[in-house]
């Protein structure tokens, strides 16, 4: 049924109800409207600023407003993003700028002000606090808010609150935000990106299947690069092909990650919004049987214990900036040391080498009864190990580690052992692990 001819609807401009099929809203003549027959029942967002760095470079100075704007440049000289102008002609974010150039030379290159885009994320999600406590930050401008139980409080459906919400960014904030509307975090993630900027897009339950079938593998969390040319190898391209595949068959496959791949291709998605202010940081630590002193027997234990601060990381989509080694002697002094990285990170062998720098400072001869490692000042994703701030030999470490990862994911953890875990010594093996 075509979108238009659903009743449920509301204009995205005057906030006002349309009942009708009609294209333009009948009290302010807008043809924002907003109309899905599941309208009253979703409650599962996804918002998502648009542009966000430019956008708000651009609120700051009228005269960028209708030019091509780059963010970016600085010491790493890559493209933070580029506004929807500059988008036109090809700029992308992470695009090295003398690329970003030759594609759009007239563009206008504003520096980075991240303090300035932080208290700016910080308004936004504010005022997504103030619709509900179910708010769960993605990254500096997306977060996924669960309107559920909040009719009441609002009188008004989720739909009505989050389109009165987008409005009310872009009056008080001054930038524009684009909405996802469904019933799990997987399709409100994948509504937010459909129609940007100053998007608002719904995927009902009736219509999962169908919308995914026509999708490629990578609309699918999880499903990066690598693990699509995998799926490509098997001839499985499309959402619609893992459809039609049983569940038992994609997990041989593709092990945990095949489970993924069955219920996410069905629109199956279970995961609640958690809020996630309570994590400050992520680690892992572990007691030993025997105290341990010498560096040959720490290291192995430091490794697989990066690994497993890293896999959690990256399950949770986030990096932190500051590695800290945590020790303590037999004699049950508590010793932490940490450093600040340039950038934050999420992968087992920048935290394990930086790890590996405290460590030696340590290491004198004392006996040691427990060693942790883990990361704090906690960000997204989506700013982690930038690949050209790198040097190349832990570039090459980085693309290896990201190899590594697919071949777990394909066969399991136990699948892949580094040098440094391989064959770890009994003495260094764990007596009892902790995370927090
Ligand atoms: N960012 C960055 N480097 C990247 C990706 C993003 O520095 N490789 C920064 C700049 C973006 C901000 O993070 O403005 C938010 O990231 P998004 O992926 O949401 O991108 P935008 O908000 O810029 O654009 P979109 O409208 O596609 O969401
Ligand atoms: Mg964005």
């Amino acid at each position: 049924m075509p979108v238009n001819a659903l009743p449920h609807g509301i204009c995205r401009d005057c906030l006002t109800p349309a009942n009708t099929a009609s294209r333009r809203c009948r009290s302010c003549g807008s043809p924002r409207m907003l109309a899905h027959a599941e309208l009253d029942r979703l409650s599962l967002a996804h918002v998502d600023c648009d542009a966000f760095y430019a956008s708000v470079e651009k609120r700051d100075n009228p005269a960028l407003r209708d030019r091509p704007v780059i963010i970016g440049g600085g010491k790493r000289g890559v493209v933070s993003t580029a506004c929807y102008i500059a988008r036109i002609h090809g700029v992308r974010s992470a695009m090295p700028m003398f690329k970003a150039l030759e594609a759009c030379p007239e563009a206008v290159v504003v520096k980075p002000d991240m303090e300035k885009y932080s208290r700016v994320g910080r308004q936004v999600r504010s005022m997504m606090e103030a619709l509900t406590p179910m708010v769960e930050p993605l990254s500096i401008d997306e977060a996924f808010l669960d309107l559920a139980g909040t009719e009441k409080l609002h009188a008004a459906r989720a739909a009505l609150v989050l389109a009165r919400f987008a409005r009310q960014v872009e009056e008080e904030v001054g930038i524009t935000v684009s909405v996802g509307l469904s019933y799990c975090k997987f399709l409100a993630k994948v509504a937010s990106d459909l129609d940007k900027p100053r998007g608002f897009s719904v995927i009902g339950q009736e219509e999962a299947i169908s919308f995914l079938q026509k999708q490629p593998v990578t609309l699918i969390w999880g499903v990066g690069k690598a693990f699509a040319a995998t799926l490509g190898k098997d001839g499985i391209r499309t959402i619609g092909q893992l459809q039609t595949m049983e569940r038992n068959e994609l997990m041989r496959r593709y092990g945990t990650m095949g489970d993924r791949l069955y219920h996410l291709s069905r629109g199956m998605d279970e995961r609640g919004v958690k809020p996630r202010s309570e994590a400050k940081s992520v680690s892992s630590e572990t007691t030993f049987n025997t105290d341990l002193s010498r560096m040959e027997d720490l290291v192995p234990v430091l490794r697989a214990l990066s690994e497993r601060v890293s896999a959690r990381l990256k399950e949770a989509d986030i990096a932190g900036r500051t590695v800290v080694l945590k020790l303590k002697t037999a004699d049950f002094r508590l010793r932490t040391r940490n450093r600040q990285l340039g950038d934050p990170t999420r992968l087992a062998d920048r935290i394990f080498h930086t790890g590996l720098e405290l460590l030696k400072r340590e290491v004198d001869g004392t006996r040691f009864r427990l060693l942790g490692i883990g990361v704090s000042d906690l960000t997204d994703a989506g700013r982690a190990d930038p690949q050209d701030l790198v040097d190349g030999l832990s570039h090459k470490r980085a693309l290896a580690e990201g190899a590594i990862d697919s071949l777990r994911e394909k066969f399991g953890k136990q699948a892949v052992e580094t040098g440094y875990t391989f064959g770890r010594s009994k003495v260094a093996r764990p007596q009892r692990d902790g995370e927090d």
